[in-house]
């Protein structure tokens, strides 16, 4: 069905201009070579074809034709080679391509040729995009690079088949502790991924349970080495999340001691062990010493020495230790006000700068705390000069709706992606240090939490499978732009009605700051019920030890964090940074409360008091919420029904949560500071 196609939907082209178009192209496809990663992009050409055009291509061997697709990698045979000006491939990564229509004669050829066969099947991707798109083919002139060695995604699946934060129903890996037979899914998975460029993948969560540890023993390699099978034919590598104190869990030792040479001889039989099924395993995901996860903190050892053991196992086999910075106390006394959550990867982590093996990349999630609608950029990025970072985001809507309410992330992302640290003057950007070109790292790139599970639309709300999309185009080129992206999907996934095209468009891009206005204001964050995450609860975690607090009182609301008489973090940015943050009258408004503590009625740079500011932005919020719905509903008649229909309930239950959060943050404003709305609208 549609909704299970997401943007692979390939629907018959009815426009007759461009049925000839494309049927003079793709009535021939030359495929000479034989491999497993060849062979996923030709089946993927052979469907988009057949399906958008209705007809099988015929497969050669040879290119007899007047007009056809050739695909293929540089090198490999003179067919290509000859036709191809073969330096244009020297300066490509091993994962970029080439497209490019020639005419020699009579003969045109259309050339999709890789680097190396995982770029051919890119390219192969790339051209069913360009038709599902609407693009002409007689005049292609493309290269493509892809901008971050790794562009990797997290599921965090349980083997109970369950998903932590996951909202699209249960795991398409797991069921009953035990991996799934049922593998067409997970190959339709490899498929979209792929098909967006993502080349890694750990495929279990990262709080490791006693039956997932065992995922790294016989017990379970050889259906992980299945699994590792399907994603390699889609040029994707397998990662597992492990358990620090495997050692001990599984290998009967005393202790994880990662200096204790029986645990290090440990680790180095697993990985040779893991190796002998999964030849191209990738590597190690790890969460250590983190939210209750044991790690090398338990032998009083840091984190380079608990990851370098791990990393010198994986080294022969050219495996990678991905180490995760999410570390903080998550057991702090709410009444102690100097310990301030979102210095604690920094803390931890940039003492140890250079003291980690080259193959341990550093997982840092965007912000210092988890993922909020808004917070300021992580100061990690960039403070490490000689330690491989990547970049974490959450593509599953914890904190931003669930997948109930629509909010679509590719803008925030951007936002991250392009935010200047001045670690090495300006021009520092995010991207430009997890893509490695500004501290030449290798391994590095960017990765995220999946929002895939089994319900037949994959991620719940349809609408969320812009969000799986936009986060793989832009771990491939985080250049392009949202507005790019969004069309692209639109068209991909709902087809080029230009009311369709325009309307979804607007509802995307307006939707995450709708959010935002509803929900906590500021980037203050966390006024979410503790546990599940959902809904308004001001106080849910104001007096708990997750150290995420608001500190509102009749008075003021906001953290210090300046380094004059607050917590100091603002000291962990490079300048300018620090003292853009550091000052009231420079720091963004939409960051205001996450560095400062302010009466209700300090004025923001928009003119408004912050009290009324909350009031304004709450009501516009389901108004806005509500607008969405009207855009929907004008396109009744022009989207299926089982698509149309299901969106709509979504739509439906935004606006009533929007409500209650609007009525929820309101009151609780206006009671605590008995300021009126100026406005008076209704406040309970
Ligand atoms: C938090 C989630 C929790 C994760 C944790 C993590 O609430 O479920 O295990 O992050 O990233 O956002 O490790």
């Amino acid at each position: 069905g549609n909704e299970y196609a997401c943007w692979l939907q390939y629907n018959k082209i009815k426009e007759s201009a461009w049925m000839e178009e494309y049927k003079t192209w793709c009535s021939n496809l030359v495929v000479v070579e034989n491999s497993e990663v060849i062979n996923s992009a030709k089946a993927e050409l052979l469907r988009g074809i057949s399906s958008m055009l209705g007809f099988n291509p015929s497969v050669l061997m040879e290119p007899q034709q007047k007009t056809l697709i050739m695909l293929g990698t540089i090198g490999k045979t003179d067919l290509l080679d000859n036709r191809i000006n073969k330096q244009e491939f020297e300066h490509l990564n091993p994962d970029g391509y080439v497209i490019k229509t020639v005419t020699v004669g009579e003969h045109n050829r259309l050339l999709l040729i890789g680097k190396t066969e995982k770029g051919a099947l890119y390219a192969a991707f790339h051209l069913l995009r360009l038709m599902q798109t609407r693009k002409h083919l007689h005049n292609l002139d493309i290269i493509q690079n892809p901008k971050n060695p790794l562009r990797m995604i997290n599921q965090w699946d349980n083997m109970d088949g369950s998903i932590e934060r996951g909202y699209a129903g249960k795991s398409i890996f797991y069921e009953n502790n035990k991996i799934t037979t049922r593998l067409d899914r997970i190959k339709d998975y490899a498929r979209l991924l792929s098909s967006v460029g993502i080349n890694a993948i750990a495929i279990n969560n990262v709080n490791v349970h006693q039956v997932e540890t065992k995922l790294t023993t016989s017990e379970f390699l050889p259906d992980v080495a299945k699994i590792a099978d399907i994603f390699r034919a889609y040029g994707i590598r397998t990662f597992l999340s492990i358990n620090y104190a495997s050692p001990i869990q599984i290998g009967n030792l005393p202790t994880a001691d990662p200096l204790e040479p029986k645990v290090r001889e440990w680790w180095r039989e697993r990985v040779e062990e893991i190796y002998r099924y999964i030849p191209d395993f990738g590597g190690f995901l790890v969460k250590a010493d983190s939210e209750h996860r044991p790690g090398p903190f338990t032998y009083n050892r840091n984190h380079a020495d608990g990851a370098n053991v791990i990393a010198e196992a994986l080294n022969p086999f050219g495996g990678l230790v991905i180490w995760r910075c999410f570390v903080y106390n998550c057991l702090q006394d709410w009444r102690d006000r100097s310990t301030d959550r979102a210095k604690a990867a920094y803390d931890h982590f940039k003492p140890l700068d250079g003291k980690f093996l080259d193959n341990v990349i550093l997982q840092i999630k965007n912000g210092p705390m988890d993922f909020q609608v808004r917070e300021p950029v992580s100061p990690l990025f960039g403070a490490m000069e000689n330690t491989n970072q990547m970049l974490e985001f959450q593509i599953t809507q914890e904190y931003t709706g669930q997948q109930r309410h629509l909010c679509y992330l590719v803008p925030q992302w951007k936002e991250v992606l392009d935010f200047d640290t001045f670690a090495k003057g300006e021009e520092s950007t995010v991207k430009r240090i997890v893509d490695g070109s500004l501290f030449q790292y290798s391994n590095c790139g960017i990765t995220a939490v999946s929002n895939i599970g089994n319900d037949t639309n994959w991620t719940g709300h349809t609408l969320a499978q812009a969000n799986l999309y936009g986060y793989g185009r832009l771990t491939w080129d985080p250049d392009l732009s949202s507005e790019e992206i969004t069309d692209e999907w639109v068209r991909q996934t709902f087809g080029h009605d230009p009311l369709v095209v325009e309307q979804i468009g607007k509802m995307l891009m307006d939707s995450w700051r709708i959010y935002e206005n509803y929900t906590s204001p500021l980037g203050i964050g966390w006024m979410v019920n503790p546990g599940h995450h959902y809904g308004p609860n001001v106080d849910g975690y104001e007096y708990s030890v997750w150290g995420t607090y608001h500190y509102a009182d009749c008075h003021g609301i906001g953290v210090n964090r300046t380094v004059k008489d607050g917590t100091g973090y603002t000291g962990q940015y490079f300048p300018p940074n620090a003292q853009i943050y550091e000052s009231l009258e420079s720091c963004p408004d939409e960051l205001l409360l996450f560095f400062h503590h302010v009466p209700y009625t300090h004025r923001l740079k928009s003119g408004k008091t912050v009290i009324q500011h909350i009031y304004d932005t709450h009501f516009d919020g389901v108004e806005q919420a509500e607008g969405l719905k009207q855009r929907w509903t004008s396109l009744k008649g022009k989207i299926d029904d089982a698509r149309y229909d299901s969106v709509l309930k979504r739509l439906n239950e935004q606006i009533e949560h929007a409500r209650e959060w609007r009525d929820v943050i309101n009151t609780y404003f206006y009671r605590k500071s008995g300021i009126p709305d100026e406005q008076n609208r209704t406040i309970y």
